[in-house]
């Protein structure tokens, strides 16, 4: 079953949201407002199979694999860090 993950810009599910079901290797290629994706995302939905998370572009940097759920928020060292995700 492919993922799917939903990105929201705050906690809780809130404010601007990004919907892929793809790896994205660059999470600045989805514009946000004036802005971009990258280092914004604060929650996020996942379903299908677990995806992994990194705090660098191209997949590189500390790396959080998130099994299909809901993520109400990070701990401060994963809120507005992750700039490349994988998905299975
Ligand atoms: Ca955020």
């Amino acid at each position: 079953m492919p993922s799917t993950v939903t990105l929201y810009q705050d906690a809780n599910f809130s404010g601007a949201s990004l919907t892929i079901q793809s790896s994205v290797a660059d999470l600045s290629q989805f514009l946000l407002g004036e802005s971009n994706w990258t280092d914004q995302v604060s929650s996020i939905r996942v379903t299908g199979a677990p995806i992994t998370a990194y705090q660098d572009v191209n997949f590189g940097g500390e790396a959080l694999v998130f099994v299909p759920g809901d993520y109400a928020q990070f701990t401060p060292a994963w809120n507005d860090v992750i700039s490349s995700i994988s998905l299975s």
